[in-house]
């Protein structure tokens, strides 16, 4: 494929963020690149989030892309929360005035937004590994870029920067302009996923003596389940019985209820980590989704805070394309940096709750269960949980 010199928005990472951008302005008639370093395999099989917010499906529906979500993704209406050998059901709808999630993986959203961009969209490159942006604070910025051997550029209007974490585009704009607020945890997941039904109609969100674990899903047939452990851990030195047995115990209910073990296709740890970046804009660079936010992912928050912010900087870009106004790319950090707070908080929130540090002490247990005790008793607190996790409106 040949790629253009000079874009409208060039588009640094082909994750969910940048993917969704480019199909949203596509369809505004906006003219867009999406420069991603890796191929496309890879791409749509890294293993990631699994929960999608209404907000982020009326936006896949909106640009056209949900027809298979809306075949194969699973509407749930509720979660539950397990400790002390009990379990509580937060029902969503019930809470927030008819809120609810689906379930439907990261990898399939990605799958359909590359068959849509392949197919009918701007120019999307695989194996273009972006090495810089430079000129920030001109009126051209410039993303400098590596595809099939040759170095490139590609002159913009503007440089958005969907390149996850641990992406380039950040370092574009001077450590003076950016502050960053951080935290990690002493503990990270360790991730499954099984070829046998789930054991649950939906997910569930155990606390236990023994550590956090999470029971999730991918289809009806699929299981992904989770399980905390000590951050270095070898996901190789847990045999298969080792971990369907050490779930078993965490999830463990006084009930008939057990968990039905199956065959583990896919293994991987994964540490935790809150950060944020400030403002996520800087002249004609702009950071979204985890290049400029990452929550734990206890919270189901990360996809959801990236489509939130392309949804917010699509509109921006169109206002502006339409009107010349850049008031929306001037308000674009202030809004979202306020949808990522909150969620940052929830993250944190369900995260320090629900899992047990190494040196926990009975002050901190009590305090845990205490606070799960107060959302399975008032309607309150569980709506306030609830209104988290279905998601607040975006923008
Ligand atoms: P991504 O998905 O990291 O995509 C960034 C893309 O940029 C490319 N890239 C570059 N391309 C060109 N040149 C460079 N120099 C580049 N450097 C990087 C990368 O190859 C990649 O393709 O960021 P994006 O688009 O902002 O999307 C964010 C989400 O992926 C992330 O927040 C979620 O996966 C977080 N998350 C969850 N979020 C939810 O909303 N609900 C969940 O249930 C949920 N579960 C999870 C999760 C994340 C997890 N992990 C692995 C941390 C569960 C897990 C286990
Ligand atoms: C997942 O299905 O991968 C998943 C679900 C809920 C979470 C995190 C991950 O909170």
């Amino acid at each position: 494929m040949t790629t253009p010199a000079h874009t409208t928005v060039g588009i640094v990472g082909g994750g969910p963020a940048g993917l969704l951008l480019a199909r949203q302005l596509h369809l505004a008639g906006i003219d867009c690149v999406v420069l991603e370093a890796r191929d496309r395999t890879y791409v749509e099989h890294r293993q990631r989030a699994g929960i999608l917010e209404q907000g982020t499906v009326d936006a896949l529906r909106a640009c056209g892309a949900a027809d298979r979500l809306d075949r194969e993704g699973l509407i749930h209406d509720g979660i539950e929360l397990r400790w002390n050998r009990r379990s509580h059901r937060i029902d969503f709808p019930a809470l927030t005035g008819g809120r609810r999630v689906w379930v439907y993986a990261q990898t399939e959203v990605v799958k359909d937004l590359i068959a849509l961009q392949l197919t009918d969209g701007p120019p999307l490159l695989f194996e273009a590994e972006v090495t810089a942006v430079t000129g920030a604070e001109t009126d051209r910025p410039v993303i400098h870029y590596t595809h099939e051997g040759i170095r490139r550029t590609l002159t913009c209007d503007y440089v958005v920067g969907c390149d996850g974490f641990h992406g380039v585009v950040r370092s574009a704009i001077p450590a003076t302009e950016l502050r960053t607020a951080e935290r990690t945890y002493p503990y990270s997941w360790f991730g499954i996923l099984a070829n046998v039904p789930p054991s649950c109609d939906e997910l569930i969100y155990a606390h236990s003596p023994r550590g956090f674990a999470l029971h999730s899903m991918r289809t009806p047939t699929v299981s992904r389940l989770y399980l905390q452990v000590p951050n270095g851990t070898d996901p190789d030195s847990w045999s298969d019985t080792q971990i369907w047995d050490e779930l078993q115990s965490r999830f463990a209910i006084d009930s008939d209820w057990k968990l039905t073990p199956g065959p583990i296709t896919q293994r991987a740890v994964l540490p935790m980590r809150s950060f944020v970046t400030e403002p996520m804009r800087y002249g004609r660079v702009l950071l979204a989704g985890d290049a400029a936010h990452i929550v734990p992912p206890t919270g189901a928050k990360g996809l959801n805070l990236a489509a939130a912010d392309v949804i917010v900087l699509a509109r921006a870009f169109a206002d502006w394309t339409a009107t010349g106004t850049t008031a929306g790319l001037d308000a674009y950090s202030g809004t979202c940096l306020k949808r990522v707070w909150r969620a940052e908080h929830f993250s944190w929130f369900m995260t320090t709750t629900l899992h047990t540090t190494p040196d926990q002490s009975a002050f901190d247990t009590h305090l845990q269960l205490s606070q799960l005790d107060r959302i399975a008793s008032s309607p309150h607190a569980a709506a306030e949980l609830a209104e988290n996790y279905a998601g607040l409106p975006v923008g």
